[in-house]
């Protein structure tokens, strides 16, 4: 007897397979009329429309979802999970013209939230983190990239990967980790930057490797923070610890952190705001995603990625929520991903596939997760909405209903 039958699925669309998908296979999802899912325990056994089999109608959870729309669990590929403090006081800066790399340079942005993350005890990380992946959940999130890169020594970098274990172990969301201590030179390295560098690639990157602290890692290549050599130094032995690689590129300037990320292969390169077009022709090349961050341009003010271009030039775009105290406070994929229809100009099915089946992707999950397919894990959201257009037009509302990890429902909105 399977555990879970959805049925009276208004609309069912999804993306399909199980890798990324560029070009025009990024649009091409498929979808269902008068659907029905069933799962058997946390896999997803069958999917069809119309008459439902005998034998699944006597699954142990029968939900009816009322004609709904209901798509895969949302994968949010970009975030910096776990941290101390905010900072409410730099919107004011930028606001007054001050630029977010100088903010950076006087010891503030990612600085002050090194200062705020290493005063937090474990603990304190934790419940924070933990009432924000609530809210994450609520909003249709079922797996969440964490990247570290606040505690930016041996110490602190630690804490906060145990609180990404920890909560992985402890909460719906299934959490993929990431090794960011090249987020920034922390202020006691400041005239040793070769110390830092050591200090990661001899030995924080063995000892996170070793113990399988983080499946990724991280740098934040971008003037005054990490050059393109230095990026590929690090990402090039973290590579040889196993672990795959992911760029922070283009962000602000182009200092070539995408063309780096095609000749590595990287599994994917982040941000790509000004990305420029011998990146695009590397990333396609180096078979790498472009994991672009719209809420982030949003509140910046700054201009956004060239989504179409990649998707056109065959690159797999996905899309997440950089979920982060300094240059996006916001944790709603759902508003990334109308701010990627409304900005890059990108369809509902592309920035669907963008959510789902790139992001699990470029997290390494693209097997297990990011589309409603049998034998993936019956991650599913059920919709207030009735078609998949009506989620992309509706902004600035939470319209997930029901979210269902692993073949059980976990959150239930009204
Ligand atoms: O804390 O400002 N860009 N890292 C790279 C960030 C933004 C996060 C922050
Ligand atoms: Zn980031």
């Amino acid at each position: 007897m399977p555990s879970l039958l959805i049925k009276n699925i208004g609309m069912l669309a999804t993306a399909y397979g199980v890798s990324a998908k560029g070009g025009s296979k990024q649009g091409e999802i498929l979808t269902y009329q008068n659907a029905y899912i069933v799962a058997d325990d946390d896999k997803i056994v069958s999917v069809g429309q119309g008459q439902i089999p005998d034998e699944f109608l006597c699954a142990d959870k029968v939900i009816d979802a009322q004609g709904k729309l209901v798509t895969a669990g949302l994968v949010d590929a970009h975030t910096h999970l776990v941290f101390g403090g905010w900072r409410e006081n730099e919107l004011a800066l930028k606001l007054h013209g001050v630029p977010y790399l100088d903010i950076l340079a006087q010891g503030g942005g990612i600085l002050s939230t090194v200062r705020s993350t290493r005063k937090a005890s474990e603990d304190e990380l934790f419940q924070k983190t933990a009432n924000v992946l609530d809210t994450m959940l609520s909003l249709g999130t079922t797996t969440c990239e964490a990247k570290s890169g606040y505690g930016l020594n041996f110490e602190n970098e630690l804490k906060q990967l145990t609180v990404t274990k920890r909560l992985n172990e402890s909460q719906p969301i299934d959490l993929v980790s990431t090794f960011m201590a090249a987020h920034a030179v922390p202020e006691e390295y400041k005239d040793n930057r070769e110390g830092y560098i050591s200090l990661i690639i001899d030995e924080m990157l063995p000892y996170v490797a070793q113990n399988k602290l983080a499946e990724f890692c991280d740098v934040f290549c971008e003037t005054g923070v990490f050059s393109s050599e230095e990026s590929k130094r690090i990402l090039s032995a973290a590579q040889k610890y196993g672990l795959g690689a992911k760029i922070h590129a283009d962000e602000i300037d182009p200092i070539g952190g995408s063309v780096l990320a095609g000749e590595i292969g990287a599994v994917s390169a982040e941000h790509l705001i000004v990305c420029p077009d011998d990146g695009i022709a590397s990333m396609a090349k180096g078979g790498t995603i472009a994991c672009l961050l719209p809420a982030t341009s949003f509140y910046l003010g700054a201009t956004f990625a060239p989504a179409k271009k990649m998707i056109e030039a065959g690159v797999p775009v996905a899309v997440a929520s950089d979920f982060n105290p300094g240059s996006t406070p916001n944790l709603s994929l759902q508003l990334a991903m109308n701010i990627a229809c409304y900005r890059y100009r990108m369809t509902p099915e592309e920035v669907l596939t963008a959510a789902t089946l790139n992001a699990a992707a470029a997290i390494g999950r693209a097997e297990h997760i990011g589309s409603i397919e049998v034998g993936k894990q019956a991650d599913l959201l059920i919709w207030n909405a009735d078609n998949l257009n009506f989620i992309f037009y509706r902004y600035g509302n939470n319209l997930v209903n029901t979210v269902i990890k692993n073949g059980k429902i976990v959150k239930e909105n009204r």
